[in-house]
């Protein structure tokens, strides 16, 4: 008898996973869950999973899930077949679990064409991860109803004396139509499509006037380990255009591997915020030469939205009509299952990681750090210094 199963996920409070038997297609089959060695259960996988029916698995109804009363250390989990004793992970992995076993963003993940194949994914969002995968970035029109009331209030019931000139930072603490525009439930979805997890609002920035800010990326600010999990939200809160300081971004950049100061010799320092900077845009001016790139700018109109994927290249264009305004929120997402640093200030090399202690916007509960399912212990980062926070300023994120 071959049978043929694979444990998708371990945590500390549950065990999931599939179970298959390829000469009875529809027979659901019987596996043991053990822990320290131990039974702790017998279940039938009979659960209905549409990417086992998709990847040619029966009726689809194999799939497991073993609840823990209490919480219990994940490396002493295992799981046998019933039948025949063997554990499911000595087999070889299946179809569903071998290309989502990299943890890349879902549009990032070098084995897309294949977790295309194998997931239950319709044509229209098939369409949107390839297009994110290929450019970096994807359009899309905010469709909520709400939508012209909370940009309303988000320009209207503001107070921008607390602004640079430029833009307020975490105005979604104080207004809420800020915070609901962060945490739009058609914008999570297609977040958590593109990415594979669940998305984390975890910064706003609103602008009054376009930033004009110079060529950049998103890895220098927050970067993530694994690699990649973190993006911006821009949305059009009026219509921009070329008078009025238009976003601008480079198609394709954020397939060009993620720079960290170390690539440049130099050390990540709170001292040398700014002048670190500097050298890594001149990095990035280098790169767009070497590798021709084209500058898109994007015209757009109020409620339409531009994710874009951590390490694309974009910035601000010349603000041609002074005295026009260009109201606009970015919304800077993490995800779930990662942990976050603060490039500028770090020092992979040394082991020196500025942790940044951010919230969900949507609760205000702090974010955890995690390693996959596990969250990781630790202490939280120093609260950045008075010189720090003039820097942080100064830095045009
Ligand atoms: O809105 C803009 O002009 C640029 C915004 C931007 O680059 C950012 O928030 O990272």
């Amino acid at each position: 008898m071959t049978l043929e199963g694979v444990v998708d996920r371990i945590t500390d409070t549950e065990v999931s996973g599939w179970a298959f038997d390829p000469d009875a297609p529809d027979r659901p089959v019987e596996i043991r869950v053990l822990i320290g060695g131990v039974e702790h259960c017998r279940i039938a996988a009979s659960d209905f999973r549409e990417d086992l029916k998709a990847a040619g698995k029966g009726n689809g109804a194999h799939g497991f899930n073993a609840p823990f009363e209490e919480p219990i250390n994940p490396a002493s989990v295992s799981v046998r077949f019933a039948e025949t004793g063997n554990l499911l992970d000595d087999l070889q992995p299946g179809p569903i679990r071998s290309p989502d076993v990299l943890m890349r963003p879902r549009a990032e993940n070098p084995m897309l064409d294949k977790i295309l194949e194998t997931g239950p994914f319709s044509d229209t969002d098939a369409s949107r991860i390839r297009d994110f995968a290929r450019d970096g970035f994807l359009k899309f029109k905010i469709e909520d109803p709400d939508f012209d009331a909370l940009a309303k209030s988000a320009v209207e019931d503001m107070d921008w004396t607390q602004s640079d000139g430029v833009r307020l930072q975490d105005a979604w603490q104080h207004n809420d139509a800020v915070r609901r525009i962060a945490a739009l439930p058609e914008v999570l979805e297609v977040l958590e499509l593109l990415y594979g997890r669940p998305p984390i609002p975890f910064q706003t920035l609103n602008f009054q006037v376009g930033t004009q800010q110079e060529t950049h990326t998103d890895t220098i600010h927050f970067n993530s380990s694994p690699p990649r999990f973190m993006c911006g939200v821009w949305v059009a809160l009026e219509d921009t255009d070329a008078g009025n300081g238009a976003l601008h971004y480079y198609p394709g950049s954020h397939a060009l591997p993620v720079y960290d100061l170390d690539d440049l010799g130099i050390d990540g320092h709170p001292d040398r915020i700014n002048s670190n900077y500097q050298i890594y845009l001149k990095l990035l001016q280098a790169m767009i030469d070497a590798h021709g790139l084209e500058k898109r700018v994007a015209i757009m109109k109020r409620g339409e939205a531009i994710i874009w994927a951590a390490n694309l290249y974009h910035g601000g264009e010349p603000i041609l009509e002074p005295g026009r305004s260009r109201h606009s929120q970015v919304t800077h997402y993490y995800f779930d299952g990662c942990s976050y640093y603060e490039p500028l200030t770090s020092n992979r090399y040394l082991g020196r990681l500025t942790r940044p202690n951010r919230r969900d916007v949507r609760t205000g509960a702090p974010i955890p750090r995690k390693a996959g399912e596990r969250i990781i212990a630790g202490p939280p980062s120093a609260p950045p210094s008075l010189l720090q926070r003039v820097a942080r300023r100064l830095q045009l994120s």
